[in-house]
């Protein structure tokens, strides 16, 4: 089973409340898959292959830096909310989450994941993206972005691709709303001034390039919908609704979306967030030679964003969702202080997405 790809054009060619009969089957399409496979292939015309590789170039290049020089970005006192976040910071849920354990030991070996020995030896940059609430219960620590120097195209590139994934998945939002037999809005709405982060991670395939080496530990995301444009180097196994394992291949210029936390509770349990590990395969290990042959960098870069509902507003099963079975499960909470409780299990305060 491959996952759709969902050209988004029709959609955005179609402004005005009435949707037609064949972009609503397109909008099915997206809820379907967000809530069978917890993962979606899109095209959006707004955001090229050539964007995605100036992304990539720039993130690659900080990447390469020694670790030292990386580390004058690193801002531990602010919780590694902005600026860079070292390799072996980050620990996968798997790895202090018990529930996750026994239903990992529950699984059919074929469809286990990878068991990391520790934290993740990822690299991850973090660059906010959009405005943020004047008033708020949930101040983010009032920090100026990190810019690393001797990069003079860091800023413009970072927003620029950071709005443009921000776009894409505001479509998504809305597709899925529809799909979903909700009002359009019914997620956009929540999303306004949310905390979304663009979190590209940084894996240096040189050092930690072995079959089998974990480079993001079995986890989901926390927040509403991630997206990704393609990475150099593959790596990513989603598990589908029905248990199995599937390596996500991203064909060159569509973008990855994948559901996290916050959709599922918005949807009472129907799109449940999808479990995910990154992980060296013989894939990996293809793309490792031809790099080497064409003496690309060993950088394995992923152009996350990860998009959030807004930490005001309330998380609770939205319109008939309501009535799901599972709905008892997702009581309301505000969407910060359902962020902050997550953190505190994975013991990062202040860190999103992972
Ligand atoms: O590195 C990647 O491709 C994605 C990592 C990931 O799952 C995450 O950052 O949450
Ligand atoms: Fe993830």
């Amino acid at each position: 089973m491959d996952l759709p790809v969902v050209d988004l054009a029709p959609y955005l060619g179609s402004a005005g409340d009435v949707v037609a009969e064949d972009v609503r089957a397109l909008c099915a399409t997206v809820s379907a898959s967000l809530r069978d496979t917890g993962a979606l292939l899109v095209k959006d015309p707004r955001c090229s292959a050539a964007d995605n590789d100036r992304f990539l170039d720039v993130v690659e290049r900080y990447f390469a830096r020694s670790a030292e020089a990386k580390r004058l970005q690193e801002r531990p006192h602010l919780h590694y909310q902005v600026g860079v976040t070292p390799e072996g910071v980050e620990v996968p849920r798997s790895l202090v989450d018990k529930e996750i354990q026994e239903k990992i030991k529950s699984m059919p070996e074929e469809f286990q994941p990878a068991t990391p020995k520790g934290p993740d030896p990822k690299w991850r940059y973090m660059w906010r993206v959009g405005p943020r609430p004047v008033n708020t219960r949930f101040k983010e620590l009032n920090s100026e972005p990190v810019i690393p120097d001797g990069l003079p195209e860091w800023k413009e590139t970072m927003d620029s691709w950071g709005s443009k994934m921000i776009s894409a998945i505001e479509v998504v939002a809305e597709m899925a709303a529809i799909g979903f037999g909700l009002q359009k809005d019914a997620f956009t709405s929540l999303m306004k001034e949310g905390p979304h982060l663009l979190a590209p991670t940084g894996s240096d395939l040189q050092r930690h390039g072995t079959e089998g080496t974990v480079f993001a530990g079995f986890h989901y995301d926390l927040n509403f919908l991630t997206i990704h444009g393609r990475s150099r180097f593959p790596g990513l196994n989603i598990w589908l609704r029905n248990g199995k394992k599937m390596e996500v291949k991203v064909p060159v210029g569509c973008l990855l979306i994948q559901s996290g936390k916050e959709l599922e509770w918005l949807t009472g349990g129907e799109c449940l967030a999808g479990m995910h590990e990154v992980v060296v395969t013989k894939r990996t290990l293809d793309a490792i030679s031809l790099a080497k042959e064409q003496n690309r960098s060993l950088w394995r870069v992923s152009s996350t964003l990860f998009s959030h509902i807004a930490s005001d507003a309330i998380l609770k099963p939205l319109g008939h969702f309501a009535e799901a079975p599972n709905a008892h499960s997702y009581p309301p909470i505000c969407a910060g202080d359902y962020v902050e409780q997550e953190l505190s299990v994975i013991n990062l305060k202040g860190k999103d997405g992972f």
